[in-house]
């Protein structure tokens, strides 16, 4: 936990039931990514690691952003040395997601700009609101993505969508981020309600197993189809060796609904 007081806390952490919520809490300035908002984030993902959950919701303070990228105005005037560092520390807290052992769900309402975008990208599934607007505008201010945007964005779109999005810097409205990919679902009405029943179609499975599931999936495009096959064998045999797999198998035999125990 930080020595910040919580109420100093631009990031909060709370549990609803079984899902870990975080949410950006800078509405004044859109939630934008000042470095001590991304080491909260940092923290607060730590937090939800000890924390018995089955799923992480991340989402934006107030109705008109999720976040709206890095904060400009503390990426002026500052040595290579300290950028590279800011880059490595934005790539690393948003890592963090990847090797949590729950899956996190992006809530996107409104603005996802640049390292907002990529906060989104780094998580497991997006789910956006009608007025969501996603982009990289990074190459309007003569950058290119800092926080693992130009890897992220190519493996769930594809080489030439990034290509585009990136070097254009356009905005990609909610309608059509679903259509390529770039979010799971558009939602009406409440974002956390979805956000809560999207997480319930999975949650109830057993979390080692999905976890298995994700680092599957989630290597699958940093390796040649060979050995990612041979990957897929190894985690589905781990998987075959779990408590929750055998309950799985025998509750299909004898009609019934599994109980799984999570391990
Ligand atoms: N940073 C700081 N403040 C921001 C901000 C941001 N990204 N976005 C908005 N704000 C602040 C505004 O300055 C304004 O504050 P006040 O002037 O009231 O004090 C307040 O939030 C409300 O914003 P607006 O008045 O602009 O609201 P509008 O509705 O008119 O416009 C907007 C909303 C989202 C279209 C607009 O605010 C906007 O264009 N914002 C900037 C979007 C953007 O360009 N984001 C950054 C992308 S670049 C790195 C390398 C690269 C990067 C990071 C690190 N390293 C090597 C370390 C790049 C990262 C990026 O994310």
């Amino acid at each position: 936990m930080s020595k910040r007081k919580q109420s100093e806390m631009t990031v909060e952490l709370t549990q609803q039931g079984d899902l870990a919520v975080l949410t950006l809490n800078r509405p004044k300035a859109l939630n934008a990514l000042s470095f001590a908002i991304l080491k909260e984030i940092g923290e607060a993902i730590d937090r939800v690691a000890d924390m018995d959950v089955r799923a992480l919701l991340i989402t934006g303070a107030g109705d008109k952003a999720f976040c709206a990228g890095a904060d400009i105005k503390e990426l002026r005037n500052r040595s290579l040395v300290d950028q590279k560092r800011g880059a490595e520390l934005g790539q690393a807290v948003f890592a963090k997601l990847d090797r949590l052992q729950v899956a996190s769900i992006a809530l996107v309402n409104g603005y996802a700009f640049g390292g907002g975008s990529e906060l989104a990208l780094a998580c497991t599934f997006r789910l956006a609101s009608p007025n969501a607007i996603f982009g990289l505008p990074e190459i309007k201010l003569g950058l290119i993505p800092g926080y693992g945007g130009t890897q992220r964005l190519p493996r769930l779109v594809g080489e030439g969508r990034a290509l585009e999005i990136i070097m254009t810097g356009r905005n990609v409205r909610a309608e059509e981020a679903a259509q390529i990919g770039l979010v799971n679902a558009v939602v009406e009405g409440d974002l956390m309600e979805a956000g809560t029943a999207f997480a319930a179609k999975f949650t109830r499975y057993s979390l080692p197993v999905l976890e298995l599931a994700r680092r599957a999936v989630q290597r699958a495009s940093d390796m040649p189809l060979h050995e990612g096959l041979e990957m897929e064998a190894d985690l589905s045999t781990l998987a075959y060796r779990t408590n929750d797999a055998e309950e799985g198998m025998a509750a299909f035999e004898e009609k019934r609904e599994a109980q799984f125990k999570d391990g």
